[in-house]
């Protein structure tokens, strides 16, 4: 599967780093490898974190992994990048235009599937939502027909929101998850549409009860999506009547943010950070507040560890200090069309000679565990290492589902782990939870990987 794209990011004169990317796919994957070398970029040189021109070669740069990834990628488009892109100061027009295509066709069509299928997409629907109203596309003329009945994009999302809330209602969680609920609100709210406040007031809820988790910890990037829809919310002035329930909200969501805030200035991890700045400049913090979080991520993104599309759509407004609120009011006039993409060269990346030792531990909902050994190359995907174990024929078996995040690993043995039952393949290397997923996280050395079936 995972079409997996290593390609380089030179931020900083003097050196060239390979970089991943992830690709969007679904329900099968390819391999293939090309190298992309971009180079010529001047050392970045900050001294005033906070101010845009000082680090606009970065920013440049992590535009140019997106737009990179744009025409990489071999899956679905990716409206997150799209969002991000448009957020941003400056443009490769023609390159937008083209996306935005595919995502009125291809992303459009296999939402219509999920529809039909009455699969819960509210996620999806929201960010594609917010995608085509960053580029100033009247939504009002976007429409699914499932069955014989064609009803607008907004229409679906209201009912896929009113579906999300009943099943809160009667279960005390969300069909999805609070991010995606969260997502839901947001799109309603930037593209002009009233919350109804029964919605509204299920996220005030979930806020208070402390209810969004990511596996066992606290879900940073949750309080982040959740605290922008309120805010727009706030801002919108149709939840007046409850105003007070949710500044109590907002600020119970701002106290979070800042609790989770790490001495190097992470807050939550380095995949959360982005959203949380996000989250703050919307509340009403000052760019000054949120230096640290700032720097942190610029020093993260020089030393690449943000490899995922994905990753970096989500730091990328944050960095030029805005926040998804931003969609409400975009206009589309007088857009800076300097963004040009250099072509890249293709060259292959050859496995490392060196091999490291890998244990994997598989842990069943039963309990049951088994340990497997493979020797493979070092700096190997976890997913090429999975896959060695499974031409091994030592009885491991697994399975992936594509994702906005690249491959996630779904049944492992033949044993699936299933949203409906609220449980997942739990990735952890020597008793840590990895951060990153199957086709980021790199073997560098011998260590014990263990996938277990665990509930959330
Ligand atoms: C909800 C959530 C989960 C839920 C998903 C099920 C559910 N309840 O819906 C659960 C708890 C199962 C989960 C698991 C994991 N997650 Co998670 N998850 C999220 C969260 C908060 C929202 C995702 C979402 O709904 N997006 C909206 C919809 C529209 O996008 P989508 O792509 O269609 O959503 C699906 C995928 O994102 C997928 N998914 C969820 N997590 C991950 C992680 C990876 C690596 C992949 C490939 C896919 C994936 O599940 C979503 C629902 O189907 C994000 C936060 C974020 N900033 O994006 C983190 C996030 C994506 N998860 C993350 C991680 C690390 C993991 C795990 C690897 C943790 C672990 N150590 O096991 C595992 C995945 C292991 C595997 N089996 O492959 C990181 C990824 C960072 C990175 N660079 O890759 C994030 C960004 C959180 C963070 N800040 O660290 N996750």
């Amino acid at each position: 599967m995972a079409g997996r794209y290593p390609s380089s990011l030179l931020v900083g004169a003097e050196r060239c780093t390979v970089v991943q990317y992830n690709n969007l796919k679904r329900h099968r994957y390819s391999r293939m490898y090309s190298l992309i070398i971009i180079t010529g970029l001047l050392a970045f040189a900050s001294s005033k974190p906070c101010e845009t021109g000082s680090n606009s070669e970065l920013l440049l740069s992590l535009k140019k992994i997106l737009l990179h990834s744009l025409e990489e990628q071999e899956g679905l488009p990716n409206p997150s990048v799209h969002l991000a892109l448009r957020l941003s100061d400056s443009h490769n027009l023609a390159m937008e235009s083209v996306h935005l295509n595919k995502l009125k066709s291809h992303l459009h069509n296999d939402l219509r599937n999920s529809l039909s299928n009455s699969q819960p997409v509210v996620g999806l629907l929201a960010l594609y939502t917010m995608a085509l109203k960053s580029s100033c596309f009247d939504l009002n003329t976007i429409t699914f027909t499932v069955g014989d009945k064609s009803e607008t994009l907004q229409t679906h999302l209201k009912k896929q929101m009113e579906l999300e809330k009943e099943h809160i209602a009667f279960s005390h969680r969300p069909l999805t998850n609070y991010y995606q609920y969260s997502l839901g609100v947001l799109a309603l709210c930037v593209s002009g549409i009233r919350v109804n406040n029964h919605v509204s007031n299920k996220l005030i809820k979930a806020v208070e009860h402390e209810h969004f988790k990511h596996g066992e910890a606290e879900s940073i990037d949750t309080y982040a999506m959740a605290g922008m829809a309120l805010q727009c919310v706030k801002e919108s002035g149709s939840h007046a009547h409850n105003d007070a329930e949710v500044d109590t909200a907002l600020t119970k969501i701002k106290q979070k943010l800042l609790a989770s805030r790490r001495n190097d200035g992470h807050m939550g991890n380095e995949f959360s950070t982005g959203l949380a700045v996000q989250a703050l400049l919307a509340m009403g913090s000052q760019v000054a507040e949120c230096a640290a979080s700032m720097e942190a991520m610029r020093i993260d993104a020089r030393s690449n560890t943000y490899h995922n599309p994905m990753a970096v759509s989500q730091i990328l407004p944050a960095l030029q200090q805005k926040s998804y609120l931003a969609v409400k009011s975009k206009e589309c006039q007088n857009e800076d069309d300097s963004l040009v993409l250099e072509p890249a060269d293709p060259t292959m990346v050859l496995p490392s000679q060196t091999k490291v030792a890998l244990n994997v531990e598989v842990v069943a909902s039963n309990g049951a565990a088994a340990l497997y050994s493979v020797d493979v190359p070092q700096g190997s995907s976890l997913l090429e290492a999975l896959e060695l174990l499974k031409g091994k024929s030592v009885g491991f078996m697994f399975e992936t589902e594509s994702s906005l995040w690249g491959p996630f690993l779904s049944a492992v043995n033949g044993e699936q782990a299933r949203q409906s039952d609220r449980r997942y393949w739990h990735l952890s290397s020597n008793d840590a939870a990895l951060s990153e997923g199957i086709n980021d996280f790199k073997i560098e050395s011998a260590q014990k990987i263990t996938i277990k079936n665990t509930t959330y």
